[in-house]
């Protein structure tokens, strides 16, 4: 039987969120319009005033935020609060760039714990568990917000924060942790540390991880799920807009509810702006209809994805976001042809190898290049070279079938790809470097 957090949201009639959704977002508009001179600023150049924004289907005519108006009004020039009101501040630097900063009221702290317990509680969290949160705790909000969540459900809470994978195999197996938090890329390299080191899945009482904060495929979950003995849940977030919690798994695993009574999920096509129907793939913006201190309109994520309305098996009626496939900034262009890490990782994890893997990008003569790197057990390693190549070639021709582009791929010893404790760096454009 599923459960809920607060079922009166969770499950409640579409007609109803959407009212709700309405006249939220039309008190957030006015607010920031008399707060927030960047959003008056913006409103006025279009003409528009509050009045023109009563309903979902008016969200359209605001215009779009985007990280670089969080760049250009650091630190605090979105805020709709004075600072004495704000109680907390996160921060993220993304991949490039000047960090920005996002701010907390109480209120704010208080529906975000919220949103994390719902996504806890879909994934079998009560009181009677213990979460091992291994997201790091600081200025990213991975840490603090699964930990606020748990607290929020009463479950035991042990924040181990990133770092030190040793003393994290003491702590799960002692501490008997049912519930792991943490990027899935690092619950892989916890789940090979715990088994190089002679535990066994009897050692653990895991059932369940909270994976999120980076792209991962159904067949990295299913990895997971057979090497830890847990059910593996996506959850979904961003600094700008709350941190984790803004989307989460249920037990069907077929897409992320979002937290529709405190953000409005929009798709559109990232090169013209368009609003996209159901169903539709492009870049996901989500507006802030509930937060105090920070709540940013139409952002725009840059994470591309699907959204759907139906009722979930579950009974869950909050709309439901695929899993992003990744960032239109992670999108690569090889040779003309588009291509996503996560269709590599596909291919890899389809083949029986790992998700241990970087994706080189190199130029020459003017030549893209393109090189996949994965590790593989030491048994395979110890293979004859000429096993080893037939197995690079057998790799290259399916990568080559499912992305139309040839790539290059080598096989490498365990651990010579460094790992991270907290999102993966899977690409490494050299092109970058020469542009
Ligand atoms: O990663 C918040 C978070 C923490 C989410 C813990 C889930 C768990 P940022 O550091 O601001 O915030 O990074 C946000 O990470 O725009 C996506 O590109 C990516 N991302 C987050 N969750 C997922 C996910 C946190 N489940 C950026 N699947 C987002 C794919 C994700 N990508």
């Amino acid at each position: 039987m599923a459960r809920y957090y607060q079922p009166e949201i969770e499950t409640a009639p579409r007609e109803a969120i959407r009212a709700l959704q309405g006249q939220r977002l039309a008190a957030t508009v006015r607010r920031v319009y008399d707060r927030v001179p960047f959003y008056r600023n913006r409103m006025q150049a279009l003409g528009l005033t509050p009045e023109d924004v009563r309903t979902v289907d008016d969200l359209h005519k605001l215009p779009f935020s985007c990280k670089q108006d969080l760049r250009d009004t650091y630190p605090y020039g979105l805020f709709a609060v004075p600072l004495r009101d704000v109680v907390r501040l996160h921060a993220s630097s993304g991949t490039t760039g000047k960090q920005i900063v996002t701010g907390y009221t109480k209120r704010d702290l208080d529906l975000w714990a919220d949103c994390c317990a719902r996504a806890l509680t879909a994934a079998g969290c009560d009181e009677t568990d213990v979460v091992h949160v291994s997201y790091g705790y600081g200025l990213f909000t991975g840490g603090l917000g699964a930990d606020a969540g748990a607290i929020r459900l009463g479950a035991t809470t042990v924040p181990v924060s990133s770092g030190n994978t040793q003393r994290q195999i003491t702590i799960l197996r002692d501490f008997g942790s049912t519930i792991l938090c943490c990027t899935p890329s690092y619950a892989l390299h916890l789940a090979e540390t715990l088994y190089a080191s002679g535990c066994t899945r009897d050692d653990i009482s895991l059932k369940a991880g909270l994976f999120g904060a980076e792209p991962w495929t159904n067949q990295m979950r299913r990895q997971l799920e057979e090497l830890l003995g847990i059910r593996a849940y996506d959850i979904y977030g961003l600094t700008e807009i709350i941190g984790p919690g803004v989307a989460f798994e249920c037990s069907e695993q077929a897409g992320m509810h979002v937290n529709e009574d405190h953000f409005i999920v929009e798709v559109i096509d990232p090169d013209t702006g368009e609003v996209l129907p159901e169903g539709q793939q492009g870049e996901l913006v989500f507006s802030c209809i509930t937060k105090e201190a920070f709540p940013i309109l139409r952002y725009r994520t840059r994470d591309i994805g699907t959204i759907s309305h139906g009722t979930c098996a579950c009974g869950r009626t909050l709309t439901r976001m695929s899993k992003p496939r990744g960032r239109t900034d992670d999108m690569l262009i090889i040779r003309g042809v588009n291509v996503f890490p996560s269709q590599i990782e596909t291919v890899l994890l389809e083949q029986g190898y790992t998700a241990n893997y970087r994706i080189v990008v190199d130029r020459e003569n003017n030549f893209d290049s393109i090189e996949v790197q994965v590790e593989i057990s030491n048994e395979i390693f110890s293979d004859t070279v000429r096993g080893l190549t037939e197995k690079e070639k057998a790799l290259e021709e399916a990568l080559k079938s499912l992305l139309g582009v040839a790539a290059r791929v080598r096989l490498l010893e365990p651990n010579t790809i460094a790992c991270s404790t907290g999102k993966a760096v899977r690409v490494v454009d050299r092109r970058r470097l020469l542009d």
